[in-house]
Formats: C-alpha cells, structure tokens, sequence
C-alpha cells in the first residue's frame, strides 16, 4: 500500500510506502516504511518510524485522512484478522505523521488518539464526510457484525456513532454519495452473503440520507432501493456512466466462494489453476468469471426506475477490486484476488453520439 504525501512540504522524502512484514509462523508482523529516495530510484526501509510499535495481521486496508486541529496527516490500520497466534487481540490503529527534522528523513509516525477498536475483522473503511462540516469521518465494514461510522471533532478526536439493526451487519463494501438526488448522500452498501459458509443471500442496499446523526435512516423504511444478488457481491462503486449527473452503481459480482463457482469454494489449490508447477506458464490464462456485474442507472428520485444492466463482459479470473479512474466514467476493474490469476480491464463509458 503506497501512500503519497507530497503535499507535506517534506522535499526529502516521496513517497512512505507501508507494507506487512510477517514473521515466519507467528501468525503476525510489523508494518514497514519505505521512503523513494529523492531521485526515484530506490526505495529505502526504514527503521523506528513509528508503525513497528505494535506487531499486527492481515493490515488489509490503510487510509489516509487530515488531522481537524493541526491538518497533519492520520493514517488508520484496519486488520481483517482477529485471532493472533500470540493470544493477542488485532486492534485498528491510528496515526499521525508528524514532521521532525532531528530524524534522518523528517517524519514519523505517532498514535493518534483513535479511533482504536477492538475484535472486529474490517472488510473495509473509507474517508467520508459524513455530516458535511468539512473534517475526515471513517465509516468502517465489519465481517458479521455492524458497520461503524467514527465523526471527527475539532480537535481530532472521534466519536463512534453507534446504531443497531440486522440490515446493517455483514457489509462488504460501502459508498457515501447522494443517489436519491435530495443533496444529502446516501449509504450505498453490499453484502457479504453468497458465500458457501454463508447462506444468506448477496445484496446491493440504499439507505438514505438524513443529514443527522446517525445520518443515514437505518429503519425498513429508510432503505430506498435493495436487490438481492445471485453471487456474492464484494465491490461496489458510484459512477455516472451515461454524463447525465445523476449517480449510478455499479455492483461487482463474483462466482468467487460461491458453491458451484469455478474459484473452488475454500482452500486455494495451485494444481486446480495451472497444474502442479509453483508458478502459471507464461500461456496460462485462467477460466472467466461467469457472475455477471450490475449496473443500476439512475432516474434521479425515483428508484423504482433504476434501470437495471447486467454487464456481459466476460474476463479471465474472479476478483473484486474496482477503482475509479480520472472521472465518474471510468474504472478498473481487477479480476484478480486472494492469490489467483486474472486479467484487469479498464471499463469506459462514454457519452452517447449527438448527445
Ligand atoms: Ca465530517
Ligand atoms: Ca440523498
Ligand atoms: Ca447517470
């Protein structure tokens, strides 16, 4: 995971990469710092910086945010992992790089005051701004349990919102945008069902805006659009695909885990993908995921309008990961994941001729 702070008028260093180092049969390890020296060439690991204090696993999902008192950076360390060879407990950690010149490279890495949370597997967490005042909020996906949401105050702490209701639980991924064109954004949320050990079914859910705490209607009454899903559904993201400024989602599906998937449902086996040899030939090219995406256009208010296209693009591999790309009409689209081959395509819409 790379993090760019060039905005922190730090001319010595580039860019502080971080990565997690396990230590061999620990079932753990420390998060590392890179530093791209000043020519680009090379990458340089450093040592005390900061983010060793703590050993940790499976340090899945790092984001960035802006410290509310001082604007220095804060990075939050979501882990996916729980149960520690050691008998310790993973905790999301935060951070703050703050600039020091009496070290060799200018920075480190400071614990912030939270949010540090305990037992819970993220499966994912992002940057929003949750109640429009302009400081970073986090909103945070648990694996069977409910989703957080953690308001930053002035003074750079933060407060977990809490809320309760079966219909915020297993989330995947999550977007904060306004879908319902009222102004005030929207939880876009899909579910983590479609797996073998999970019958419960995939879905794709709106919960909308309210503009108070806890900002989104949790209620059955709150939900303004929900479809379930034949696959599961790992990503979701929000686009506008046909430049007529009203928000669509796209919903990534994956035969991946699922029972009669090609993915093989459990234990990754090599031999079931290229044979027995450690690594594919250069010619392998894996089976395509058959679990088309959805993408659902949007009408404005109405979403019983939604209009629903299933994407007939066929790529080799099953993955999850999506990324907007320069604008609202272009992702990527990864069809690679959890150590399995797959090819990643860039998806473009773009406006209709004449319009
Ligand atoms: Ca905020
Ligand atoms: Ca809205
Ligand atoms: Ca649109």
């Amino acid at each position: 995971m790379t993090l760019d702070w060039n905005g922190l008028a730090h001319s010595r260093f580039l860019a502080p990469v971080c990565g997690v180092g396990a230590i061999e049969g620990t079932g753990f390890g420390f998060n590392e710092v890179y530093v791209v020296q000043p020519d680009g060439s090379l990458v340089k690991k450093l040592r005390k910086h900061g983010l060793n204090r703590w050993p940790t696993m499976r340090n899945r999902i790092m984001i960035k945010l802006t410290a509310a008192d001082d604007g220095l950076p804060l990075i939050m360390l979501a882990t996916l992992g729980t149960r520690r060879d050691d008998g310790q407990s993973n905790v999301h950690r935060m951070f703050k790089l703050i600039p020091d010149d009496s070290r060799r490279h200018g920075f480190f890495f400071k614990p912030h005051k939270g949010p540090w949370t305990r037992y819970t597997e993220a499966q994912c967490a992002h940057k929003i701004d949750v109640n429009d005042d302009g400081l970073d909020d986090i909103i945070l996906c648990q694996d069977k349990k409910v989703g957080r949401i953690y308001v930053q105050h002035p003074n750079s702490t933060f407060s977990m919102i809490r809320w309760n209701g079966k219909r915020t639980k297993d989330w995947r991924e999550a977007r904060v945008a306004d879908v319902t064109g009222d102004g005030l954004p929207d939880l876009i949320v899909v579910g983590n069902g479609g797996r073998i050990n999970n019958q419960k079914p995939s879905y794709v859910r709106v919960f909308s805006g309210t503009g108070v705490s806890p900002y989104f209607d949790f209620t059955r009454k709150g939900i303004w659009f929900e479809r379930e899903m034949p696959f599961a559904t790992p990503n979701v993201e929000i686009l506008d695909i046909n430049h007529d400024g009203i928000a669509d989602i796209y919903v990534v599906q994956a035969d991946e885990m699922t029972e009669g998937g090609f993915c093989t449902p459990g234990k990754f086996e090599k031999r079931d993908w290229w044979g027995a040899s450690p690594d594919p030939s250069p010619e392998f090219v894996p089976p395509p995921d058959l679990a088309n995406d959805l993408l659902l256009v949007g009408t404005g208010d109405d979403s019983t309008k939604m209009k629903e296209v299933w994407m007939d693009h066929v790529v080799p591999g099953c993955g999850s990961l999506i990324e907007p790309f320069g604008n609202n009409y272009t992702m990527i689209l990864s069809e690679g994941s959890m150590g399995r081959p797959g090819y990643s395509v860039l998806l473009q819409w773009f406006p209709e001729r004449g319009a």
